[in-house]
C-alpha cells in the first residue's frame, strides 16, 4: 500500500511559506537549519550526555585534589574510572599515556588534566579524519547518490531505537529540502508498520506498507518502486529487530540488500546500524554481527541520553571500521544529532 503525503508544514518550514517581499533571497536550507538549531543543538547534546558527564567528571574530582601530587597509584585508579564510562581500554590506556607524560610526579592541575584527556578524546574520535562531519550539515555524514532516490536501510537489534531514528532522520533530511519515502519493512509486527505511519502522517511525507508477515524484501522492493516512479530524493527502509546472532535473520537482511541493490544499483547507499548506548560495549559485538550482513556504512548511537556509558562511542571508534553518524540524545523527532567528535567532548566537559 503506498500512503502519499500531503505535504504539512514541520516547524522547521516555516521559510517555505513566508514571502520575502522580493527584495530578501530566501535562506538556503542549510542556514536556516543551523541558525535554528545549532544552539539547541549543543545544548540537548550536553543534557544528553549529563550522565556520563557526571560519572566521568565527578569521580575524578573526587580522585584529584588540587595541590597533591599525581602519582601512578592515582592514575591507575583515575584508568578505572574512565573505563566505567564504557571507552574500552584502548583509548582508556591511550589517555593514561598522555597523563603520565605530561602531568605524572607533578602537582595536580585539574583544569590542565582535563584538557589533556580533553584533548586526547577528541583526537581518538577523529580517528583518521575520514569520518569527520560538518555538524552544521545533517546530511554531511550521509553518502547519498547523485540519481534519485539514494537509499538508507536501518537494521539493529529489538528495541535499539530503529524506527524512532528513522523518523528523526527523515526530519533533518526533509528540513534540508529533501523529499522522504519510508518504507514499513518490519512486517513481523503490526504494530510496527503503524508506529512508522503515524511519523509519516507527523512528517508529511510517503510510506510504503504491506500486511504483517510479508518479506520485508519486498516491501523494500515496493519501497524502491515508489521512490523511482515519485522521483523521491531519499527512501528509508525500516526493518524488524534481530539479535545478531540468529542465522536466518540475518540472512533475511541480506535479502533485503540484494534486492534493494538489484532494483536500484548502488544501493543501499547507506546502510545504519542502529545501536542502543545504554547496552554499552555489547553494541560493539553486534555491530561487529550485523556489518557482515549489511555492510553497514555508519552507525546511529541512540538514546545516549539514557546511559552514563557514553564513552562507547570513543570505543566503538577505535575498535570499529564503521564511523558514528548520528546520535540520539532523547525520544523527540528533533533529538537526532550529526556525530561531531569535538561536539561530544566539549559536550561532556561543558
Ligand atoms: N531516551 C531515548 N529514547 C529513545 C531514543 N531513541 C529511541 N528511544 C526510545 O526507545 C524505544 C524503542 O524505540 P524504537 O524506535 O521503537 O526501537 P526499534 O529499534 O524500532 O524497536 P523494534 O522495532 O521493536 O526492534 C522507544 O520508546 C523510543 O522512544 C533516544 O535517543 N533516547
Ligand atoms: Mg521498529
Amino acid at each position: 500500500m503506498f500512503w502519499r503525503a500531503g505535504r504539512r508544514q514541520l516547524p522547521g518550514d516555516s521559510h517555505r511559506s513566508q514571502t520575502t517581499g522580493g527584495l530578501t533571497p530566501p535562506r538556503s536550507p542549510k542556514t536556516q537549519w543551523k541558525t535554528e538549531n545549532l544552539m539547541g543543538f549543543f545544548d540537548k547534546l550536553k543534557a544528553g550526555l549529563a550522565k556520563t558527564k557526571q560519572l566521568l567528571q565527578t569521580d575524578i574530582r573526587d580522585l584529584l585534589k588540587a595541590g597533591e601530587i599525581l602519582d601512578e597509584p592515582k592514575l591507575v585508579e583515575f584508568e578505572k574510572r574512565l573505563l566505567r564510562t564504557d571507552m574500552g581500554v584502548i583509548a582508556a590506556d591511550a589517555i593514561l599515556a598522555e597523563l603520565r607524560i605530561k602531568h605524572l610526579g607533578r602537582t595536580v592541575d585539574l583544569d590542565a588534566i582535563w584538557q589533556t584527556v580533553k584533548d586526547k578524546l577528541k583526537q581518538l574520535l577523529r580517528g583518521d579524519g575520514n569520518s569527520s562531519w560538518d555538524s552544521d550539515n545533517p546530511l554531511s555524514p550521509l553518502k547519498l547518490s547523485t540519481t534519485k532516490p539514494s537509499v538508507i536501510l536501518v537494521a539493529g537489534v529489538n528495541g535499539a531505537g530503529k524506527t524512532t531514528s528513522i523518523a528523526k532522520l527523515a526530519k533533518l533530511l526533509m528540513s534540508t529540502g529533501n523529499s522522504v519515502v519510508l518504507a514499513a519493512g518490519d512486517t513481523f509486527r503490526a504494530a510496527a508498520v503503524e508506529q512508522l505511519t503515524l511519523w509519516s502522517q507527523r512528517l508529511g511525507c510517503d510510506i510504503v506498507t504491506k500486511p504483517s508477515g510479508t518479506d520485508p524484501a519486498s516491501v523494500a522492493f515496493a519501497g524502491c518502486e515508489h521512490a523511482l516512479n515519485t522521483g523521491k530524493d531519499i527512501l528509508i527502509v525500516d526493518t524488524a529487530g534481530r539479535l545478531q546472532t540468529s542465522q536466518n535473520l540475518m540472512q533475511e537482511l541480506t535479502k533485503i540488500h540484494r534486492v534493494i541493490a538489484k532494483k536500484i544499483p548502488g544501493a543501499p547507499h547507506e546502510s545504519l546500524l542502529v545501536l542502543d548506548a545504554t547496552t554499552g560495549q555489547n553494541g560493539i559485538s553486534q555491530a561487529k554481527n550485523f556489518s557482515e550482513a549489511t555492510q553497514c556504512t555508519g552507525l546511529v548511537l541512540a538514546k545516549l541520553d539514557g546511559t552514563a556509558k557514553g564513552g562507547v562511542a570513543v570505543a566503538i571508534r577505535q575498535q570499529m571500521g564503521i564511523p558514528v553518524k548520528y546520535v540520539g540524545v532523547g525520544e523527540g523527532i528533533d533529538d537526532l544529532q550529526v556525530f561531531s567528535p569535538d561536539n561530544f567532548v566539549d559536550a561532556l566537559f561543558a
